[in-house]
């Protein structure tokens, strides 16, 4: 089978690379990313030299470059979006053009070039936000409400893979997945950021009080349940995918200094997020009962190996500190 990877430089789409390379060696794997701030080619070093593999530099949005990469394509695995929800807020019109119109793009060229799957990488927030003291799961009935320009633009692109399928039968299939982390994450995100700035021994920012809640999965169990859609899922499904840890930010964090053996007065309560979403809980029953999906890391045994991951690989995170991201650190949290 030959892939085209979209994202493929990212946090989780670079996971997805190292992954299908290692377990299923036969495959050929395309891997299409611009390299924004948030790619990086650092996370393919191991695999980059393999003959069936190949990095294109390219964006989503140009629909020459799409076209000529999805040539001989079999399966497109589409991971390609801005993801942060504090830059949707920034600066939401990168998000309406990667995520919506790289979409676009893409369906359309799937559909010229005949692909056999279209796998659509999404995210649980579309669905909106939960009430703390409910025990409602979102799952794949749940009607959609997105609350942020990340999570709105997320929404539009998953009704768009849905449209292509409905009204021109392109063969899609697509997964709602809960909050991410592991190895490669860029330190923008919750678990990495409060991890880097624990070992510098630097304040850890909290938004509001810090009791908002996220459902945890460890990458490679997202990476898994991909997996199980692209080999036995219904085509025109969406599956939910959650890493069953429901956890408060202010536990994570504290979590992660007690690892580290760090003091707790490192924890600085901040400004809230814009529009902040109180909670996300995902229910895996559909993607457990039809696709024998379970994840295999919990909480306790992911972020110990996440936070050895962090230590042992300082020089990955030095350099992506370096640069852009000093620009940005400063403008979300040292206004
Ligand atoms: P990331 O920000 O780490 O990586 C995104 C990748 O896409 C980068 O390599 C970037 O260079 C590339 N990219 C961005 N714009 C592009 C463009 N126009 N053309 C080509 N490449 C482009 O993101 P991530 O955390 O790995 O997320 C990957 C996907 O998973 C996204 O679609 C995101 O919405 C979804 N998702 C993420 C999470 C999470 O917790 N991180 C959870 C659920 C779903
Ligand atoms: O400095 C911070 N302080 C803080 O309290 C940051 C960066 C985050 N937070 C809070 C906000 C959230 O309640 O931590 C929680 C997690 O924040 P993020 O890591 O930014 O993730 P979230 O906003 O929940 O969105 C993530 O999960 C779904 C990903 O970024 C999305 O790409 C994914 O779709």
């Amino acid at each position: 089978m030959r892939l085209l990877v979209t994202g493929g430089a990212g946090f989780i789409g670079s996971e997805f690379v190292r992954y299908w390379l290692k377990n299923h060696n036969q495959d050929n794997i395309i891997n299409l990313d611009n390299l924004t701030y948030a790619g990086n080619l650092d996370n393919l070093t191991n695999i980059e030299k393999f003959p069936n593999y190949q990095f294109i530099k390219g964006d989503i949005c140009d629909a020459k470059t799409v076209n000529n990469a999805m040539k001989g394509i079999d399966i497109v695995v589409h991971f390609a979006a801005e993801s942060h929800v504090d830059r949707s807020i920034l600066e939401p019109s990168k998000f309406i053009q990667t995520n919506i119109l790289g979409t676009a793009i893409l369906l359309e060229s799937a559909l010229q070039h005949k692909v056999k799957r279209f796998h659509h990488i999404s995210t649980d927030e579309v669905f909106g936000s939960l009430d703390l003291n409910s025990s409602t799961k979102f799952n794949e009935e749940t009607p959609y409400n997105p609350k942020s320009p990340y999570s709105a633009s997320k929404a539009s692109s998953d009704m768009l893979v849905r449209a292509y399928y409905h009204t021109f039968g392109l063969p899609i299939t697509i997964s709602n997945c809960s909050n991410n982390y592991g190895p490669y994450q860029f330190p923008e995100k919750l678990i990495p950021l409060m991890i880097i700035n624990a070992i510098q021994g630097k304040p850890l920012p909290v938004y509001g009080d810090g009791l908002n809640v996220r459902d945890w999965i460890y990458t490679e169990d997202h990476i898994k349940a991909i997996e199980l859609i692209l080999e036995k899922g219904a085509i025109g499904e969406t599956y939910c995918v959650g890493g069953e840890s429901e956890i408060a930010n202010v536990d994570v964090v504290k979590k992660i200094l007690s690892i580290l053996n760090k003091e707790e007065k490192l924890i600085n309560y901040v400004k809230d997020r814009l529009g902040h979403d109180r909670r996300y809980a995902i229910s895996n029953h559909k993607i457990s009962t039809k696709l024998g999906f379970k994840p295999a890391h919990n909480f306790e045994s992911g972020i110990k190996s996440t936070i050895a991951w962090y230590q042992n690989n300082r020089p990955w995170w030095e350099r992506v500190l370096k640069g852009d991201y000093q620009k940005y650190y400063a403008s979300q949290y040292e206004k």
